[in-house]
């Protein structure tokens, strides 16, 4: 794996890929060259046999990550900043939403704009109790563009989504939890335990089934899902793992994934 990066320190730990966002002076503000790394860091950890599961997390104790770089916002019109949404979703926040092996943002700090889609585009969100979480771009003349206005909506229902997304302000975690933004709350010191022993949980059972199962809930949000749901049930039928999996269960013992 890779590991020569400028904005994101990338660690292997057993089979989960700890993959952190590294401007702490800039509180993790994502520029171009930050998502052109994280884009390289998320395929290969995607190839990577060995990794069941990846965890995007900021550096520090402040900020996952407060947002899209607003230093490069002055040199914008409306081309580059639709090239640029484009180029960010289908590098990052698409390629996170779609992976076949789980994706958890650990949110140690502030999640502004462009840092929640980041975590919104992962499959399960673990805050510290410091988070702070909130979509600012009304305040800045934008709005989301990373596909928070969809990804937030589809989470906590348009009431939420538009009352965080049109006030632009900021919600603590245990708000954040009592509407379903985050799956969990932590102390800071716990945060990284929580989301591996998550992933760990996970990466008991079939990959290929964990695979599928992320396509066919992804697909709720289309109007095929129903259809996608049963295709992919019906794929796993003809897989090893699935032999393993009922195996093992008949035979009481723990499946050897
Ligand atoms: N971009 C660039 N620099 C930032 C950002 C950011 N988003 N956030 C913080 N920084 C910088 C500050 O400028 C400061 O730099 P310096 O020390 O060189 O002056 C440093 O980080 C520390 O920040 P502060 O001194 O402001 O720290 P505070 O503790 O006082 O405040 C806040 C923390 C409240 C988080 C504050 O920094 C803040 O409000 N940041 C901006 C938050 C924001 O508005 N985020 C949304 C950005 S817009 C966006 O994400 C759009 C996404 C969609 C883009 C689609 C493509 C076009």
């Amino acid at each position: 794996m890779n590991t020569d990066y400028h904005n994101i320190i990338v660690n292997q730990d057993t089979s989960t890929c700890i993959i952190s966002i590294n401007r702490e002076k800039k509180l993790n503000a994502l520029n171009r060259d930050t998502l052109d790394e994280l884009h390289h860091a998320i395929i290969d950890a995607l190839k990577e046999e060995s990794i069941r599961g990846i965890i995007l997390t900021g550096v520090g104790e402040k900020a996952f990550v407060a947002g899209a770089d607003i230093a490069e916002f002055p040199a914008f019109d409306s081309i580059a900043g639709k090239e640029l949404s484009l180029e960010g979703q289908s590098k990052v926040f698409d390629v996170i939403h779609q992976a076949g092996k789980p994706i958890i943002a650990a949110i140690n700090g502030f999640a502004l704009g462009g840092g929640l889609e980041l975590a919104l585009a992962c499959h399960v969100r673990v805050a510290a109790q410091n988070a702070q979480l909130g979509l600012p771009e009304v305040s800045l003349g934008l709005i989301p563009g990373y596909g928070g206005t969809q990804r937030l909506t589809q989470l906590v229902g348009r009431g939420h989504a538009l009352e965080i997304i049109l006030t632009g302000d900021r919600i603590d975690a245990e708000k954040a939890l009592s509407i379903g933004l985050v799956n969990y709350v932590v102390p800071l010191s716990e945060l990284l335990i929580k989301s591996k022993n998550l992933l760990s949980k996970i990466s008991k059972n079939s990959p290929r089934a964990v695979s599928a199962a992320i396509r066919a809930v992804n697909a709720s949000q289309t109007t095929e899902g129903y259809e996608v749901e049963m295709n992919e049930f019906a794929n796993l039928f003809g897989t090893e793992e699935f032999k393993e999996g009922v195996h093992a269960f008949l035979e009481k013992r723990k499946p050897n994934f």
